[in-house]
């Protein structure tokens, strides 16, 4: 069902301050800010050879991130981000296997433009796993 890794998002008190570190400190090629309204945050994009590390920050105080920031204020690992072909036949996969599917579990549109689901984290060891639908073809 899961095939490759998109990305892995890191929540950070600091944008401008973070992407700095990933590109001054870490050599790594670091895209400029986005805004992304609909998912309520800003992002930089850190560019590997075989994946993504996306840099997330609050757009504002109603941010579905800015809970997760007021619990750990300087920042950490907020959710991986595993690519399927078919997002509606995985969901109901995992639902008959008794996992979670955050929210209203219908998917929303990510900041890639693909649609995505989250899956709570307590079926998965503690990490929030997002799944995107990623045409191959
Ligand atoms: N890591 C570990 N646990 C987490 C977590 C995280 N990052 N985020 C939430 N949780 C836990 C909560 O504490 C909660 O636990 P309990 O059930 O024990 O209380 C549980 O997971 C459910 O979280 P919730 O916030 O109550 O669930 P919601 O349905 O309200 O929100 C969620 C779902 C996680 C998707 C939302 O809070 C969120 O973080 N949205 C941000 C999405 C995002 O990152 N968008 C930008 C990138 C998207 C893209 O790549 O396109």
């Amino acid at each position: 069902m899961i095939e490759k890794l998109n990305h892995i998002a890191l929540v950070v008190p600091d944008l401008c301050q973070a992407a700095a570190t990933y590109s001054n400190i870490l050599g790594a090629k670091v895209s400029p800010v986005h805004h992304n309204e609909e998912q309520g945050v800003s992002l930089v994009y850190v560019e590997l050879s075989n994946t993504k590390i996306e840099l997330l920050h609050p757009l504002s105080e109603t941010s579905p991130i800015s809970k997760f920031l007021e619990k750990s204020p300087a920042g950490g690992m907020h959710h991986v981000c595993y690519e399927v072909a078919d997002i509606l036949a995985a969901r109901d996969k995992l639902v008959v296997s008794g996992a979670r599917v955050l929210g209203d579990g219908e998917p929303t549109i990510g900041v890639h433009g693909n649609p995505i689901l989250f899956l709570h984290p307590k079926d998965f060891y503690g990490t929030l796993i997002e799944l995107e639908q990623v045409d191959s073809s």
